[in-house]
């Protein structure tokens, strides 16, 4: 983004605005998912996607983490280095879904994506597995068009419990999770590896049960 005015104490209204063309770019990314998701089930009778959730990054959210990096307070360099100020959450039953999902947004026309982190090939060292995406995104405002960064993480139902739950516990404990805990999500985090692993071959077996019995001819 172009031409925001700097953060002034009191500058309400161009916060206001900046905080609005994250909350459009959602839209309009959660709008393109949520029509995936229609398109796949009417073509497949099966839907890759489960949930979709998605948050904005509080102001007082923003400036801490801008404080963190040690970069600029004002709105355009807040936007070009905060990339995930908007973010959305896509659940799938499978591992192979996640990448067809991601497959499906990298080829939409004009989306750009421009970060992609593949956690699930290569877990962080805490067990988190899941599939990152910072994808700019249009938001068609009144007079011009302008870019947004917003972040997209895609992985299973398992793998977003797991991470739900390591992250509670990482605020439970300020960030000190003692080793003996830690040990035993990483332990969990291989647990579901496996149980994906697993489910999805009972789910390939079940359709292609599902594609014998359908060739059958009609029994009365
Ligand atoms: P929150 O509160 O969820 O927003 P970045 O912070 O994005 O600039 P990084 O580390 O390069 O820096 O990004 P990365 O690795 O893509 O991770 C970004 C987000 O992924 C995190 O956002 C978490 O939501 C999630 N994440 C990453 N690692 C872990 C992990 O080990 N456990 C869990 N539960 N989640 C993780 P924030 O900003 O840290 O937090």
């Amino acid at each position: 983004m172009r031409d925001l005015p700097a953060l002034g104490a009191g500058d309400t209204q161009s916060l206001t605005r900046f905080m609005n063309r994250y909350a459009c770019a959602l839209k309009e990314i959660a709008t393109r998912i949520e029509i995936l998701k229609l398109d796949f089930e009417s073509t497949h009778e099966y839907s890759p996607i489960e949930h979709v959730a998605q948050r904005l990054k509080s102001p007082e959210s923003i400036l801490r983490k801008t404080h963190e990096r040690g970069c600029s307070h004002d709105l355009n360099s807040i936007s070009e280095h905060i990339r995930d100020i908007a973010g959305i959450r896509v659940s799938c039953s499978f591992v192979s879904d996640i990448y067809r999902i991601a497959g499906m947004l990298m080829q939409q026309e004009g989306l750009d994506v421009v970060e992609y982190k593949d956690y699930i090939e290569e877990p962080k060292p805490s067990g988190y597995r899941s599939l990152h995406m910072i994808i700019k995104v249009p938001v068609h405002l009144s007079d011009r068009v302008v870019r947004v960064y917003v972040e997209v993480q895609i992985r299973t139902i398992a793998m977003d419990f797991w991470a739900s739950l390591e992250h509670k516990i990482y605020y439970k404990y300020h960030g000190e999770v003692p080793q003996r805990l830690m040990n035993e999500l990483h332990d969990t985090a291989t647990d579901i590896e496996q149980l994906d692993r697993k489910m999805e071959r009972i789910h390939k077996e079940m359709r292609a049960l599902k594609i014998v019995d359908d060739a059958r001819p009609g029994q009365y």
